[in-house]
């Protein structure tokens, strides 16, 4: 039987508490007060985020799930194009639920490759480094452990070999427009001439749809939010009392900007660490997170104006969700 070889390759800042004290106090003392999403996810927030996934109404993970289940063989025959050898790198790999069903495939079609999960959790690394081997032996896996820009040049000083890169779940619909396009162009930067995105993007569709999915019933969504003001309670030593926060989603189907904020129930004072106090009015919002939708034609000029050219995009059936395969020019 073969083994999987596995290396894990740790690249974490030296003071990660330091940078989220830095950007709490930063983002709670900006008017609108605001927290960044980046945060949701400690050891709870991935709990939440895995109990969302399986929840009802919160369906782009299903979507995808469908595209990479029934077009399996399209999608790798893209990714292999004339069969030279490849990296198969994965933005934020989480659990690799999706990028398995690639992975399983390619292995059947004995391609040349290798897999480099990138993740900024060092769980999620090792999560990944003891699951892989079992469910799919041969694998060659290389967990790369920080944050995307600095790994994906790891990942290039690692191997020449052609690049793929899998940015998938909509990932990228946690930045505003303009940032999801600056942050395509630094991919594009990352990458060379030939090497491939492919990237899963929630698309536009009826607003109660969207809406839904980000105002569960079961309150995952609200206790994800409010996950955050624990994690600062927990880790920068905050008072915050969740109750007197409610949680506000929002969908604008003009724009399809989703967006989520809490807003203060009351007039009242947060410490954090003994010595920053905050001050929050009653009715009084916290912007926290961003989960922009997209039609095809924007996420076209998305790749063009990057130095992509878009080769292929992969509908679910109902088609509320794409994964698009752009090509680096
Ligand atoms: C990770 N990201 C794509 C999710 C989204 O849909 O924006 C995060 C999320 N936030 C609330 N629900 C899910």
């Amino acid at each position: 039987m073969n083994t999987a070889s596995i290396q894990t390759l740790t690249n974490k800042p030296a003071n990660i508490t330091e940078q989220f004290y830095a950007d709490v106090i930063k983002g709670l003392q900006s008017t609108p007060k605001q927290l960044s999403s980046k945060y949701f996810y400690d050891a709870v927030g991935d709990k939440l985020f895995q109990d969302l996934m399986n929840c009802d109404e919160y369906y782009p993970t299903n979507c995808e799930l469908e595209i990479f289940t029934e077009q399996t063989a399209e999608i790798c025959q893209a990714i292999m194009g004339n069969g030279e050898a490849f990296d198969l790198i994965e933005l934020g790999a989480g659990n690799a639920m999706k990028s398995t069903f690639l992975l399983k495939y390619l292995l059947e079609q004995n391609a040349d490759f290798s897999y480099l999960p990138i993740d900024i959790s060092e769980n999620v690394i090792s999560y990944l480094n003891l699951t892989l081997p079992v469910s799919l032996p041969g694998l060659q896996v290389t967990g790369l452990n920080g944050d995307y820009f600095n790994m994906l040049k790891k990942a290039a000083s690692l191997s020449k070999r052609r690049k793929v890169v899998l940015f998938l779940g909509s990932n990228v619909g946690n930045m505003l427009v303009g940032d999801a396009e600056i942050f395509c162009k630094q991919l594009r930067n990352h990458l060379s001439k030939g090497d491939m995105l492919l990237v899963g993007i929630d698309m536009k569709k009826n607003p109660k749809t969207v809406l839904a999915a980000y105002n569960d019933k079961g309150g995952i969504t609200k206790r994800f939010n409010l996950n955050l003001l624990e994690r600062i309670n927990r880790e920068l030593g905050a008072d915050f009392d969740v109750a007197k926060f409610e949680h506000y989603p929002t969908y604008d189907p003009e724009t399809g900007s989703c967006k989520s904020y809490l807003i203060s129930l009351e007039d009242q004072q947060v410490k954090i660490r003994g010595k920053e106090t905050i001050c929050f009015a009653k009715d009084e919002h916290i912007y926290m997170e961003i989960s922009q939708k997209y039609n095809v034609i924007q996420t076209n000029q998305i790749a063009s104006g990057a130095g992509f050219k878009p080769l292929n995009i992969f509908f679910d059936s109902k088609k509320w969700f794409i994964d698009a395969i752009w090509l680096a020019e």
